[in-house]
């Protein structure tokens, strides 16, 4: 066996020398600190509804929402497991609340959306406007407003919740209250917010009420789906994407939310989709139909054969091919927003 090299030696006791003061050579990870391209930790993954929903159920039976304040099964990255995170920057799970029960109220600095997977009539309060949930319908809890989930129909609703958990912790700039009383009070009828901001018209005075979260909490399917199904009629189909819309502040044509963007995509009957990679991973919610997701994870390409009430991730920079025989509605969301305002987001499509 050879000697090691004088300079190997000589830079193994520099460098245990110098740790002492918490000090580390650059070089000899400046590979991976600066990489060539996004190299993800995160894998993609799939929770089928069925084979998860006994675990709600279960989930339902040992706690309660109030105990719980949020009754939820957080759905974790396989590659990040323990930090409560689907993607680096993105947390995401299943919240369920049962008929008479009550989630109560709480503020923090998180943005959170949802997004109702399962049963018609659940409400969350936003400051003091309920809003009703349905299957499809989106819904945005902006940063630092008071919220209180509730149930007062007689089934069990669920949503997906989507924050920017991981985002805030990154930062460490996250705070949080708990309300003085479980459900807030109402001060304002369901709709007051969707009739002044929701038809393409604002207000004349008093705009902006959240700041740089959209002033309308709840983006209700039934017009997400009939924008989807005219855009279908009179525009060409994406070649990657079917026929896809971002929500958007109607303030600003921007994104609801300064952290999240979500999405709402159709793909028709018979879609063959092209490949493509972006870097924002998202997590995607299937509302209607079937399909199937391909997408080139680090260990090679997976591939995930989708339903209603399915979700999945697709983490950064993994190329994604959408493909749908009986067609298909899907919801999703990213980071887009903080990518492109640190100007670096990118999509690429593929051959
Ligand atoms: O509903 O306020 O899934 O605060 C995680 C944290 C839901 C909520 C989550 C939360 C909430």
């Amino acid at each position: 066996m050879n000697a090691p090299h004088p300079s190997a030696t000589a830079r193994q006791s520099l460098y245990r020398d110098m740790s002492l003061l918490n000090l580390s050579p650059l070089w000899e990870v400046l590979h991976a600190l600066v990489p060539l391209q996004p190299a993800s930790p995160c894998v993609p993954a799939h929770w089928k509804y069925e084979q998860l929903r006994p675990y709600l159920q279960r989930a339902g039976e040992v706690i309660t929402a109030e105990e719980a304040v949020r009754r939820v099964l957080i759905l974790e990255n396989p590659a990040l497991r323990g930090q409560s995170a689907v993607t680096q920057s993105l947390y995401a799970g299943l919240q369920l609340i049962l008929p008479g029960e009550v989630a109560p109220s709480h503020r923090h600095t998180q943005s959170a959306l949802r997004f109702i997977v399962e049963g018609t009539g659940a409400y969350t309060a936003v400051d003091g406007e309920r809003s009703t949930m349905h299957p499809g319908d989106f819904i945005i809890t902006p940063s630092w407003t008071w919220h209180d989930h509730g149930n007062e129909v007689d089934e069990p609703v669920v949503w997906l919740d989507g924050l920017d958990i991981p985002m805030i912790r990154f930062f460490d700039a996250g705070f949080a209250e708990n309300g003085t009383t479980r459900s807030q009070p109402v001060t304002r009828p369901e709709g007051a917010s969707f009739a002044r901001y929701g038809h393409n018209m604002a207000p004349v005075r008093g705009n902006a009420p959240f700041g740089a979260t959209s002033p309308i909490f709840s983006y209700p399917y039934e017009r997400s789906r009939e924008a989807l199904h005219q855009l279908e009629r009179c525009a060409p189909i994406d070649a990657s994407d079917g026929y896809k819309l971002r929500y958007i502040n109607p303030l600003t044509g921007g994104t609801p939310m300064p952290t999240l963007q979500p999405f709402l995509q159709r793909l028709p009957a018979g879609f063959e989709g092209q490949g493509w990679r972006q870097t924002d991973g998202a997590v995607y919610s299937v509302v209607e139909g079937t399909g199937t997701a391909y997408i080139e994870g680090p260990q090679g390409p997976v591939r995930f054969d989708f339903e209603a009430r399915d979700h999945f991730v697709v983490p950064s920079w993994q190329a994604l091919r959408l493909q749908s025989t009986a067609g298909c509605v899907l919801f999703s969301f990213s980071d887009r927003p903080v990518q492109e305002a640190l100007g670096i987001h990118k999509e690429e499509r593929l051959a």
